[in-house]
């Protein structure tokens, strides 16, 4: 659990106060309070005692800076939004009379040894959500609303906090868990008679629409900047690696001048490349890259920086070096996360580095391999300019990452040998397995724990 969780779970008992409306001019602003007892802790605060029952009702707030006029909106446990008892004063904009009846709220507290304090960021959400007013999808929908920018954010954080992104991502795991059902059948019963397993001629076309699925939701709202929309995959490392032989062993054809020469490429060169049938991106061959660069050579310094730049705005990093020379360290700003390791020259010597791609432009080989490992690595990215993403990070990777499961899946059943036999279900059903477990997270059953502290630190004060 986070630091902010605990504490905040451990510290619920005591009164929380804050401006529950943003600073701006506007006639009347908001003082917000929750917790226990509020009508014993703020006798002080009031005109008028606070009710024994639900209400809204005109008061005054007896403050330092003398009687505020208030509308009080009284909600005691447990109706209202955070389950506790609750407290809306709307008081007159005055930024000094808005401290003043906060300050009114905490000291009436302390009078009646009660524990009040300035509440955190989140914090009446967080406390809604401990005691089951607020699921936490709804609470993520509520902090990605706050944070939206556009409409299309907006509407992806209402699918969200409506809990249509829930319902949805639900009923994909379900035809997905079918799915793995008639798969296992197969597995489990095959020496039965009567037990008909789905033929893989049958579940391929079944696992591309769920697939597709998950790429509309991921693509809800997203805006219309779909040229800008293409991934971006760099060739990067030190001179004379041969990154421009492999540039051009994958696009198929002499684009790019190599040679023995150190420092042959200067400039950047983009390609558009089809790495699967359904992943196109653009791919970039850049200068090598020198930390320390050769003296007597003005240009080279432009050219390495120029291939840094290439790298930090990449979505995917294919880090080459040759199979003889030690790897390259990643250079500062590039997450392990983005990068795929690539070994070059292999006709020249046997790697010794086990989690790489190994490849020879020279003799052609491990090209294919390449391009399959960029496909799968570019299918889990999430969608670019999709507003999901945007404003709900952690459930667009999960959906990016069960929409790459399934689509491999779809490629397995795809490629057995027979169209109506089996030979490898196992593998079919191993993948489904996962892209249901990566549902997890938004279909339910995840450790929400691990999240909370992300989810409500996104929040602002008074919310
Ligand atoms: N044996 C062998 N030689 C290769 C291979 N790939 C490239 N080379 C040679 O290595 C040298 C450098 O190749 P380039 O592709 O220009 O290398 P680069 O990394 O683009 O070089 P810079 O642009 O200078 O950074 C050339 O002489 C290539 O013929 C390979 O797979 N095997
Ligand atoms: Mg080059």
């Amino acid at each position: 659990m986070t630091n902010t969780a605990a504490s905040s779970r451990a510290s619920q008992a005591s009164i929380v106060v804050a401006r529950g409306s943003a600073p701006g001019r506007c006639v009347r602003a908001i003082v917000r309070a929750s917790g226990p007892s509020l009508a014993h802790a703020f006798r002080h605060a009031f005109a008028h005692p606070l009710p024994a029952t639900r209400c809204h009702e005109a008061n005054r707030m007896m403050t330092a800076a003398g009687e505020i006029p208030c509308i009080v909106l009284w909600m005691p446990a447990p109706a209202s939004f955070t389950g506790e008892d609750c407290l809306e004063a709307l008081v007159p904009s005055n930024p000094v009379l808005l401290d003043a009846a906060v300050d009114a709220l905490l000291a009436s507290a302390a009078k009646q040894a009660c524990a009040a304090r300035h509440a955190n960021a989140g914090e009446f959400a967080m406390r809604a959500f401990f005691n089951g007013r607020l699921e936490l999808a709804a609470a993520e929908g509520l902090a990605a609303a706050i944070a939206a920018t556009d409409d299309a954010e907006l509407a992806a954080a209402r699918m969200l906090a409506s809990g249509a992104l829930a319902l949805e991502a639900n009923a994909i795991a379900d035809a997905a868990m079918q799915c793995l059902a008639l798969v296992e059948v197969g597995i489990d019963f095959s020496d039965v008679e009567d037990v008909t397993a789905i033929t893989p001629e049958a579940l391929a076309p079944q696992l591309r629409a769920l697939s597709l699925r998950l790429e509309s939701i991921s693509n809800q709202g997203a805006r219309e900047d779909r040229a800008s929309a293409v991934s971006r995959v760099v060739l990067f490392g030190p001179p004379n690696v041969g990154k421009s032989s492999l540039f051009n062993a994958i696009v198929g054809h002499e684009r790019t001048v190599t040679a023995d020469e150190i420092g042959t490429t200067r400039d950047a060169i983009v390609e558009r490349v089809q790495f699967a049938k359904d992943i196109t991106a653009g791919l970039i061959d850049v200068a090598g890259y020198a930390a320390k660069v050769v003296d007597g050579d003005p240009l080279a310094a432009v050219a390495s920086q120029r291939a840094l730049d290439e790298v930090r705005d990449a979505d995917l990093v294919l880090m080459c070096d040759v199979a003889h020379q030690p790897m390259t360290e990643l250079p500062q700003g590039v997450e392990g996360s983005r990068v795929l390791r690539v070994i070059t020259k292999c006709d020249l010597a046997t790697p010794c580095i086990v989690d790489a791609i190994f490849t020879s432009a020279l003799a052609s080989t491990g090209i294919d391999a390449l391009k399959a490992q960029i496909a799968r690595r570019l299918r889990r990215l999430p969608s670019r300019g999709a507003a999901l993403s945007a404003v709900l990070p952690r459930q667009a990777a999960a959906i990016a990452e069960a929409r790459a499961l399934l689509i491999e899946a779809a490629v397995t059943t795809e490629s057995e040998p027979r169209r109506t036999h089996w030979t490898r279900p196992e593998e079919t059903a191993s993948l489904l397995r996962a892209a249901i477990e990566a549902l997890r997270p938004i279909s339910g059953g995840f450790d929400a724990d691990d999240v909370l502290g992300r989810v409500f630190a996104r929040f602002c004060i008074g919310k």
